[in-house]
């Protein structure tokens, strides 16, 4: 049979626990699949919870006992916990679960379902459609909860995961895992540590699922997480996006498109200053210039996407010279559509002035809509075209 713990963190819940044992004990009796235990982390709170919690030990034979010397959060606490219950009581699963009855016991069957069908991680969930938070909170508490979590969805850009902050989860082995050694070099406070887990948790393919539960406000004790809570939550989800986005492909693609475009342009004005000046046909020193001042782009764009943004796929010797022929042929590619998009934007819109900025008085008509259009458009050919002949993803 597996086994499933339900760590409980606890700092001051003394009064909580009792009652939230009895409950939890109440559910465990139904729970049949399930080899049912409790894993009390109390970080040597001064009310005597461990105290209470070692008198309970008697009455109910299910529940362990982790004593932290110093209080050191609710991040470090839950990592001590499901090291002991994976590492030492042989568990299969963990869950979070707070010691003031704020998360409905009777949630954890459903949980377990979830699990049984292929879940790696379950959220109990309070923003899914039958899922609540308290009526009787304060309006501020409802509108950092709802619009917070909102806000960690757009910033995550992750809308399939409606309650990031929910500290109700059920978590496998595997994912713990592969996501802890990660965890343990960061430092944790409360939702960072949820919001933490999760994201990682997401980004290695695990299957996670949500599943309804009323929140409940605790009635007896105190809420240890403060305004410092939301600050640090703020902090971490930005950091971690700015660093995906800094290490993304895409982001790596513009910039060195940015960079082509600076190549280009300096480029442009040594040639023209190194060339003699002629005439011959239409040929020029500026056409000439400009010719080789695009291929000198192409070349340093071909090298620094090789070894930066497609580092992962880098070409082999043998087929680089096919491989920069291509890329040739792409960015040829982007210069017809760019010449494209002008020639149907003058032909049927056709061209006329539009405003000027103010201040740096720039007449902005539609020539230049055409062009921005063009070049975003040639962009976007160039990142397929690059992902799916250039660079393969390697099977
Ligand atoms: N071991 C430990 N538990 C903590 C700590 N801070 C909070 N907890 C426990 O974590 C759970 C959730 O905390 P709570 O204050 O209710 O947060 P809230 O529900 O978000 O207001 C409760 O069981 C707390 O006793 C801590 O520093 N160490
Ligand atoms: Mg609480």
């Amino acid at each position: 049979m597996q086994k499933a713990i339900v760590i409980i963190p606890t700092y001051n819940e003394a009064d909580n626990l009792p009652i939230t044992i009895k409950k939890l004990a109440e559910v465990f009796e139904k729970i049949k699949d399930w080899q049912m235990q409790v894993l009390v982390v109390d970080d040597n709170s001064p009310d005597g919870t461990a105290q209470i919690v070692k008198k309970l030990q008697k009455k109910y034979p299910f529940l362990k006992l982790l004593l932290n010397l110093k209080k050191a959060g609710l991040g470090s606490a839950y990592l001590k916990g499901m090291d002991k219950a994976f590492n030492q009581l042989d568990a299969d699963l963990v869950f979070e679960f707070d010691a003031d009855l704020s998360h409905d016991p009777q949630k954890i069957p459903a949980m377990l379902k979830e699990i049984e069908n292929g879940s790696d991680l379950v959220l109990g969930s309070r923003y899914v459609s039958g899922g609540s938070i308290p009526q009787n909170w304060a309006l501020h508490r409802k509108f950092l909860s709802v619009f917070g979590n909102l806000f960690i969805r757009l910033v995550m850009w992750d809308f399939s995961i409606k309650d990031w902050t929910t500290g109700y989860r059920a978590i496998k082995k595997e994912v713990y895992q592969a996501v802890a050694n990660e965890l343990e070099s960061e430092r944790f406070f409360g939702y960072t540590f949820q919001i933490g887990f999760l994201h990682k948790t997401r980004k290695k393919k695990f299957k996670i699922s949500e599943v309804a539960f009323a929140f409940k406000d605790r009635e007896i004790g105190r809420s240890k997480i403060g305004p410092e809570y939301i600050k640090n939550t703020l902090l971490y989800i930005m950091k971690v996006r700015v660093q995906e986005i800094l290490q993304s492909r895409l982001f790596k693609f513009a910039l060195v498109g940015v960079i082509g475009a600076l190549v280009q342009l300096s480029s442009l004005k040594l040639y023209r200053f190194l060339l003699p000046n002629f005439q011959y046909l239409f040929f020029s020193n500026y056409l000439i210039s400009t010719i080789l001042s695009i291929e000198t782009a192409i070349i340093s764009n071909f090298i620094i996407n090789n070894f930066w943004t497609f580092s992962d796929r880098k070409l082999k010797k043998q087929s680089m010279l096919k491989k920069f022929l291509e890329f040739n042929l792409a960015s040829g590619g982007s210069l017809l559509i760019q010449m494209a998009i002008a020639a149907i934007g003058e032909n049927t819109l056709g061209l006329f002035g539009l405003f000027t900025l103010p201040i740096i008085a720039i007449k902005v008509d539609t020539g230049m809509i055409y062009a921005v259009a063009g070049i975003l458009i040639g962009m976007f050919w160039n990142f397929f075209a690059y992902n799916t002949f250039i660079w393969k993803k390697k099977k």
